[in-house]
């Protein structure tokens, strides 16, 4: 086990001391990210003590410490998990050759992108989340939202050192411009579109961190198999810490759920009305941010048909989730029946190969709707949460601009556009839910539409006092 440097300016596990050039050039872009995150960062909580985690080891028996630690001053590191040795490319042509240390001259520029393009999403979430620690509904969740933010500032930091070290000049730019472009910006917005989405309550955080984040679990997953072997082992140890995220989503949720069952039994109805009048999330409302965030993170994957996922797996520059898992890893003589809106076409599953990945992406995100189902089957009510059709609301592929319903139906655009408010939030939605948005900050209290968790952080009671304002 690589044990973590925290002697030096950039905590890191791979010796960067030993290379003049690199950790120059990263000290250099080191004031950059804080500034950075001064003025894209949470906004205000500066000077707050707030109760993070931070690694201090990449083994997977305690890899994390915990104390109170000013976010500016969280110790933004590289750390990459151990190296396998011997490690022999899992798939695609050169399946059984040894993975790469270098980058090889012809690969450049893709893997480059894919960098980039996950780079990215890391700072553009936390520019998302910008504001909502304002409107915190509880302590606890205002620690896991700092938690999550200096995490993916991590995960800006993992990709930054991929570039610097393996890109050259070329890479060091991109680096720079990884903090140029903006969250929603008009001019320089970031790259894929969920990630310029507005995200201004905390039913939008949790819906996030439950269908995008999980995105990232799989893009992370599938770079995990990569022949590049330093982008294997950094999207290995920052897989450990994207669990949590997506934690925070799934028990919001459900906590969300919980506190609107309780309150529809106490009023003994499910008018979503009276639910709202009680100051609760009406379950019709959830399933409209579910759909929103679930369809806009369905486009993440790309289209279901891509000669760039095909060339990126032939190559061995991104495998499939848990690549071992399947039988056939070079996929030459496969197809894949892809429904499209002309109809069924067979394809070679090398060029579906994103449609593969959404399809058990979509499995996983079933785990906790069955769970939210569950709780509301048990307290009496017929209604069930679902997920929308991975055709509905599509942006990216053939299902592009086409109008579906949310069971994937084809419709009139007429009545696509007359019953999109049944289906994602309208704008009297997202008032009221904005409404809701007050900030609670006594230890231990919730805001009226959230249940507390099950437990706190760390063992540490719910009411501890996460973030210690000054
Ligand atoms: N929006 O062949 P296509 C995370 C572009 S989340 C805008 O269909 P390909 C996190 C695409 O770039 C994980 N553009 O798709 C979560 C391409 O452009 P170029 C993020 C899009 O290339 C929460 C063109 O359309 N990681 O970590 O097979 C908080 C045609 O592309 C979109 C990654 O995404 C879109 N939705 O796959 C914090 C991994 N979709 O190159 C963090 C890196 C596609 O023709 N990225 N396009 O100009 C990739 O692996 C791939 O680029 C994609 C697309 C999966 C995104």
């Amino acid at each position: 086990m690589s044990s973590i440097n925290y002697s030096e300016k950039i905590p890191n596990n791979v010796d960067i001391g030993g290379d003049r050039t690199l950790q120059r050039a990263l000290e250099h872009w080191q004031p950059h990210f804080l500034q950075w995150w001064q003025e894209m960062g949470p906004s205000d909580f500066a000077s707050a003590d707030v109760y993070l985690r931070t690694a201090i080891s990449v083994d997977a028996q305690g890899w994390a410490h915990y104390g109170a630690t000013r976010m500016p001053d969280y110790r933004w590191g590289i750390f990459l998990a151990d190296a396998v040795p011997e490690r022999k490319i899992g798939f695609g042509d050169a399946m059984g050759q040894p993975v790469w240390q270098q980058v090889p001259g012809e690969y450049r520029s893709t893997l480059r992108r894919l960098i980039v393009t996950q780079g990215d999403t890391e700072p553009a979430s936390v520019e998302q989340q910008r504001l909502l620690g304002h409107t915190c509904p509880s302590m606890y969740d205002l620690r896991n939202l700092f938690q999550i933010n200096v995490e993916e500032g991590r995960h800006l930091w993992a990709m930054v050192y991929l570039l610097h070290a393996y890109f050259g000049r070329d890479g060091r730019e991109e680096a720079e411009e990884l903090l140029a472009r903006h969250s929603g910006d008009a001019d320089k917005p970031r790259i894929l579109t969920t990630f310029n989405e507005p995200m201004s309550d905390w039913l939008s955080l949790f819906c996030f961190t439950y269908f995008t984040d999980r995105d990232g679990k799989y893009q992370l997953k599938s770079f995990a198999e990569s022949a590049f072997d330093p982008l294997s082992r950094t999207c290995r140890f920052m897989l450990t810490e994207e669990a949590h995220h997506m934690f925070v989503g799934e028990t919001g949720i459900s906590r969300v759920v919980k506190r609107t069952l309780e309150l529809m039994k106490e009023i003994g109805s499910d008018d979503p009305a009276r639910v709202r009048a009680k100051g609760a999330i009406d379950l019709q409302t959830l399933q409209r941010y579910l759909n929103f965030w679930c369809s806009s993170s369905l486009d993440l994957f790309g289209s279901e048909i891509s000669s760039n996922s095909a060339g990126n797996f032939a190559s061995g520059m991104k495998g499939r989730p848990d690549e071992s898992q399947y039988e056939d890893h070079v996929l030459r003589s496969s197809s894949f029946k892809l429904l499209t809106p002309e109809g069924e076409q067979e394809v070679p599953t090398l060029n579906a190969l994103n449609e593969v990945m959404r399809e058990s992406y979509l499995k996983d995100c079933e785990i906790g709707v069955k769970r939210w189902n569950r709780m509301i089957e048990r307290a009496g009510h017929a209604l069930r949460l679902t997920l929308p059709s991975s055709r509905f609301r599509r942006s990216i592929g053939p299902w592009a601009g086409v109008p579906v319903d949310t069971t994937g139906k084809m419709i009139s655009k007429e009545e696509f556009e007359k019953r999109l408010t049944e289906w994602i939030p309208s704008a009297s939605d997202k008032t009221f839910v904005q409404s809701l948005m007050q900030r609670v900050i006594e230890p231990g209290r919730m805001a009226s539409w959230i249940a507390p968790p099950e437990r706190g952080v760390n063992n540490l009671p719910v009411e501890y006092e996460y973030v210690h304002l000054h």
